[in-house]
């Protein structure tokens, strides 16, 4: 498997549900390998058996042999079991099936030509209030500085790196606030499409500490190449030191001031 990972140019996921997604991908191109070659080569033997030399006779019924169907029978079958057996059970595990916020790091992620911003709730747990009338491009969660659950909220803007805890569940909730952007961390397998006045929620674990390149992955703009934002995987207590000096430094009230 490693051999035909490596045959893919796959880097080594950083995710919990990143080596699902690879097998998937590697069984995949093995299957359309296999269908390459087997028909090429019915294409090649078609050619030569039903060539006018080997057939100077027109043969009013054709071939007899029901290879054909049965290949082409064999086929669906295992598409059948690659869609079932692989591809569904695994899209319900690392999609839809969601990790408890509670025992979960949650943050709030905004695109913008052209930089990848967070917002953490902060030690105390609690959302500060937002609205769209304190927006900006300096504030592009909107919160009020003035709400006493935002004086401990936290931001990161421009590319500045995103901190999270290794081995522990991330939910990010995308959003946008200008155009479509696409927020891609490639070595977490993790791709999801920032949507102007949308929140849609991704998550995954990340299973080894390092700095992972976030990406955008819808051409946004002039800048779009520049969009590089990344997410610093540290261990737990790093990241509790981070998150508290971080959060006294005036977190996001200390930026709106
Ligand atoms: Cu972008």
């Amino acid at each position: 498997m490693e051999f035909f990972k490596r045959l893919l140019f796959l880097p080594e996921s950083a995710s919990a549900h990143g080596a699902g997604l690879d097998d998937l991908l590697v069984y995949v191109h093995l299957l359309m390998l296999v269908l390459f070659i087997g028909w090429f080569a019915f294409f090649v033997i078609a050619v030569y058996k039903h060539a006018r030399s080997n057939n100077p006779k027109a043969d009013y019924h054709g071939t007899r042999s029901h290879f054909s169907t049965y290949a082409e029978i064999g086929v669906a079958a295992i598409e059948g079991l690659l869609l079932l057996g692989f591809a569904v059970p695994l899209w319900a595990k690392a999609v839809d099936k969601f990790p408890e916020e509670k025992d979960a790091v949650v943050i709030q992620v905004i695109g913008q030509q052209f930089a990848w911003n967070a917002h953490y709730a902060g030690p105390d747990g609690k959302w500060g209030k937002q609205d769209i009338q304190f927006a900006s491009s300096t504030n592009p969660f909107g919160i009020d500085a003035n709400d006493a659950d935002a004086k401990d909220d936290l931001t990161t803007l421009s590319n500045e790196p995103f901190f999270v805890p290794v081995g522990k569940e991330v939910i990010c909730k995308i959003s946008s606030m200008d155009v479509i952007h696409c927020f891609k961390i490639p070595l977490m397998r993790v791709t999801q499409d920032a949507v102007p006045g949308m929140s849609i929620p991704v998550h995954f674990k990340a299973t080894r500490v390092g700095d992972f390149s976030i990406t955008c992955a819808q051409l946004c703009g002039n800048g779009h190449s520049k969009m590089r934002g990344f997410f610093k995987v540290v261990d737990q207590a790093e990241y509790d030191k981070w998150f508290i000096a971080r959060s006294k430094a005036g977190g996001a009230g200390a930026v709106l001031e």
